[in-house]
This record gives C-alpha cells, structure tokens and sequence, in this order.
C-alpha cells in the first residue's frame, strides 16, 4: 500500500496541480504542530475537516486559527451537520484524520472554504500524513477543491 504521501502526488497530479509536499519529522498531525514545523502563522494552516450532514458529507477547509461554527456551515450546506465520525474521513477521503488533504480525495466532496485563508499569499495543507504539509495559494486551493467561499469561522 502506498503511503498517504505517495497517493496524495498522485492524487494532485491527476488533478493537473504541481505541489511540493514538506516532510517534517517533528509532526503536524494538528493546526498548531504544523504551524511551528513549517514556521507560519497558525492561521496559515488548512485544516481539512470533514462534516457529516443527514444526507451526505461535506468538507470544510478552515483557517488553523479558527473552529468551524456549525450552525453558519448548516445554513451554506442547507441541513444539519456534525463533524464526521474518524472512520467515514478515511472511508470517504482515502486519507487518516491528521493528514487529510484538502483535496485528491478517493470521493471528492462538496467543499467550503473559510475566507480568512483568502487573506495570505501562502496556506499549508496536509498532503496526505501527518508529518507532511504542502503550501498553496488560497485562490489555486480554492479552484482545485472546488469549494465556495464562505464565512463559517467561529474565531
Ligand atoms: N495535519 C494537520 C494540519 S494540516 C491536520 O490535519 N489538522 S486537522 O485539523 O485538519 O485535523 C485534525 C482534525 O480532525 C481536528 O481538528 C478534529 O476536528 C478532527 N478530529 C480529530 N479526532 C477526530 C475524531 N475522532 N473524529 C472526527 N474528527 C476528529
């Protein structure tokens, strides 16, 4: 079995997106392990959260400084939501909680994105480990996961 990292290259590469995976041995298994390995504000972290609602998943791609305010993320989906129990990120995404990508998923999921991340030049995102993080332009993030754009942060 290949390794997270190696799927997510491969993921990436089909999706036609050049990325530059970071291995850091320290780990960035969370938003504040990954901002002190790579050096970065914490907000320039993509937490890769995935969310269940009634009828399907959805994936929330929030600013490490922030939590995901469920009620706001409900209203943009349009039905109620919770985050998704461990086994359906990894039966959905391919990927374990704590190097889920942000996309090159097994199912590719609807997608938001928290508008703060539009705020840096630069955002790193888990490529696939969870010692492993890649860095991106938020508007190319955006583009290549598909997602909307929308203020859903709890601060
Ligand atoms: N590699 C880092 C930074 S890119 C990372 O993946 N961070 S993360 O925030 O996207 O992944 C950890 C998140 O997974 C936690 O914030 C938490 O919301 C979620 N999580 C942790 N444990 C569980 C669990 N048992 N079930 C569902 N979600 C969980």
């Amino acid at each position: 079995m290949a390794s997270g990292l190696e799927r997510f290259r491969a993921a990436a590469e089909e999706l036609g997106v050049s990325v530059a995976p970071v291995r850091y041995p320290a780990g960035t298994r969370t938003a504040a392990d990954a901002a002190a390995a790579v050096g970065c504000d914490v907000g320039q972290i993509v937490k890769s959260l995935v969310f269940a609602t009634p009828t399907r998943l959805v994936l929330a791609l929030t600013s490490g400084a922030n939590q995901v305010d469920t009620d706001r993320l409900g209203e943009l989906t349009g039905e109620k939501i919770s985050l998704a129990a461990a086994e359906a990120v990894r039966s959905a995404t391919g990927y374990a909680i704590g190097g889920t990508p942000p996309f090159g998923h097994l199912n590719p999921l609807p997608a938001w994105i928290d508008q703060d991340l539009l705020a840096y030049d630069t955002v790193w995102a888990a490529a696939g480990t969870p010692d492993s993080c890649f860095p991106i332009a938020p508007a190319q993030l955006a583009a290549t996961a598909e997602a909307l754009v929308g203020d859903f942060a709890r601060r």
